[in-house]
């Protein structure tokens, strides 16, 4: 291995890193100015982020159908309820009955409920299989890794791969200088804590599979208008995979999402669904200036 100088070494990667940051906006650039923020949260925001995938809508749906079920259950207990206190109070019913069995309300009691669970199982697992189940032919390949506290991306087949950090993670305040920054990478100061200097991105109407892991405690990769969210295990290599609908186009964002840490709220995830043709554009982009990153740097020192 040949040595640098220390300082050669140290002035080397200092070049590197300005030449690296400096290309950023040119990646982005590259990328449809107009991408509509479609996964963020709204203040107040009472239901779901709106959903891109099929697996979302599943999950939306298989929701709305358990509310249904839920409510039956709550509203025929109440009503049980109401009855045992009106007719069976002691001034209404001065001599209460003895008997302690019946057999046919027991076996109801026992059943009903066991049924009620089988639908409930019989619509609730399909979705989860549907989730869990990769597609073996993926049309792309992401995998993410969580650090202490960014996420970095590589795309295997593309040999590419880049860090991702929190716009505004140095101070971690809205100052008037990352207002700025949000505002000169194409963001608002409402997405401040969600949005990252670099984004994954990914095609529309194409199985991403998404390999989690993390680097040094567990994190958890989620985009929730996705409906995906998966822990990233250091040492293991999970899965997740989805498909943004074509038409949904846009920017969305998650958190990490399991606690991992002093700066866990610091570590946001954005994602960049695109046009496969507009993909195909930021790819050849983003070869060029992530190519082989994050770079092996050694650094030697001879003292
Ligand atoms: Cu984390």
């Amino acid at each position: 291995m040949r040595l640098l100088p220390r300082t050669t070494a140290v002035a080397a990667a200092a070049a590197a890193v300005a030449a690296w940051s400096a290309s950023l906006p040119a990646v982005a650039q590259t990328l449809p100015a107009d991408l509509p923020v479609i996964g963020a949260p709204a203040p107040a925001g009472m239901g779901f982020q709106p959903s891109a995938t099929s697996l979302k809508h599943d999950i939306v749906w298989l929701d709305s159908f358990l509310l249904v079920i839920i409510a039956a259950i709550s509203a025929f207990v109440l009503l049980l309820l109401a009855v045992v206190i009106l007719r069976y109070n002691r001034r209404a019913n001065p001599n209460p009955a003895r008997f302690t069995h019946n057999s046919p309300l027991e076996v109801a009691w026992t059943i009903i409920p066991v049924m009620i669970l089988v639908v409930i199982g019989s619509f609730s697992l399909p979705v989860l299989f549907k989730q869990q189940i990769m597609p073996e032919r993926p049309d792309l390949v992401v995998k993410v890794t969580g650090h202490q506290w960014f996420w970095s991306y590589e795309y295997p087949d593309h040999g590419l791969a880049f860090d991702s950090f929190m716009i505004g993670g140095g101070s971690q305040q809205l100052t008037p200088e990352v207002v700025a920054e949000l505002e000169d990478a194409g963001y608002t100061a409402a997405e401040f804590r969600l949005a990252t200097d670099t984004a994954m991105v990914v095609p529309t109407g194409a199985k991403i599979l998404v390999q989690v892991t993390a680097a040094d405690v567990i994190h958890s990769w989620t985009i929730p208008a996705f409906g995906v969210k998966q822990d990233g295990i250091p040492g293991r290599l999970a899965d997740l995979w989805f498909e943004v609908e074509p038409g949904m186009e846009g920017t969305y964002f998650g958190q990490c999402s399991e606690l991992c840490g002093k700066d866990h709220a610091f570590m946001p995830i954005t994602v960049k669904a695109v046009t496969p043709e507009d993909f195909q554009i930021w790819l050849e982009s983003a070869a060029e200036v992530f190519a082989g990153r994050p770079a092996p740097l050694t650094l030697a020192r001879n003292d």
